[in-house]
């Protein structure tokens, strides 16, 4: 976008720029209403150059559903997106590891971060500089503690985590753009509670999961949705263990709420 500022702080837009890619979810339900036909798409941000998508060891307790419907949502408007996994301070029996693994060996870059201790915070930063960066999680995982930490003149409104739940407490309210340095921006979403990926056809979820298009290719129907079809390079993939088991069943669940939305 470009503008002109007038000295009584009004101004004229005389540019929009184009829409490189834009993040979206399916707008969420909402509480009470009684819903007829197709939810709507809701637009997160765009022209984002890298995704965060960010989980946390623990408080709230680590999801990797939750991480790979988010990767969907990345990969389908054409990002390589990043995975970060906070608050490592509580992993003290090493249990993350094991997620950590599944993640890089499908490809992703994890970057492994604690607030509270400081790891891996300044790796991380130099992963942000000239771009436009988006962190999009779950409530309560750390993202603005991330950013303060990061840039700490930004000065973000940090939350608790109900004790009730293991739930965060919704702290940020509305994605905010925050520009850090001459050409590095960062989006703080709010963490979310329902993450449906918008407008993905069935036939479509595969190409999301990165790992698969090694194999799929070998599948004996080119329309396979690597479900019940006979022949499917990746359910054999699946069980010799070359593609994560968890995975796979994170790519079902997927597919099957793509199936609901058709019924709808
Ligand atoms: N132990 C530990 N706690 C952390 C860490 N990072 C953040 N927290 C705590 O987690 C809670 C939630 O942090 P926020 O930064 O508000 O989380 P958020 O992801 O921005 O949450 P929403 O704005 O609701 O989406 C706060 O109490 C933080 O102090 C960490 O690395 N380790
Ligand atoms: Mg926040
Ligand atoms: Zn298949």
């Amino acid at each position: 976008m470009e503008y002109e500022l007038n000295t009584d702080g009004s101004g004229v837009i005389f540019k929009i720029e184009k829409r490189q890619n834009y993040i979206s979810r399916k707008a969420p339900r909402i509480r009470g209403a009684s819903y007829r036909g197709e939810r709507l798409e809701q637009i997160i941000a765009s022209n984002v150059d890298s995704l965060f998508v960010v989980g946390s060891v623990a408080e709230p307790v680590f999801n990797n559903k939750t991480i790979d419907r988010l990767l969907v949502i990345g990969e389908s408007a054409g990002l390589s997106p990043f995975i970060i996994i906070n608050k490592t301070d509580l992993d003290t029996d090493n249990q993350i590891d094991y997620w950590i693994n599944i993640y890089k060996n499908t490809g992703y870059q994890v970057f492994k971060t604690s607030v509270m201790s400081g790891v891996g915070i300044q790796e991380l930063k130099n992963q942000l500089k000239g771009k436009t960066n988006l962190f999009f999680g779950h409530s309560g995982v750390g993202k603005s503690s991330l950013l303060n930490e990061m840039y700490p003149e930004l000065n973000l409104r940090v939350g608790g985590i109900s004790s009730f739940t293991d739930k965060g407490t919704h702290t940020t309210v509305t994605s905010v753009m925050l520009k850090v340095e001459d050409s590095t921006f960062l989006i703080d979403t709010p963490g979310i509670r329902e993450i449906d990926p918008f407008g993905i056809r069935k036939e479509d979820v595969g190409h999301y999961f990165i790992e698969f298009s090694e194999f799929s290719s070998e599948c004996k129907f080119n329309t396979c949705t690597h479900y019940h079809e006979p022949n499917c390079a990746i359910i054999r993939a699946v069980e010799e263990g070359k593609i994560s088991s968890e995975r796979y069943e994170s790519y079902l669940k997927i597919l099957e709420t793509v199936e609901e939305d058709i019924l709808f």
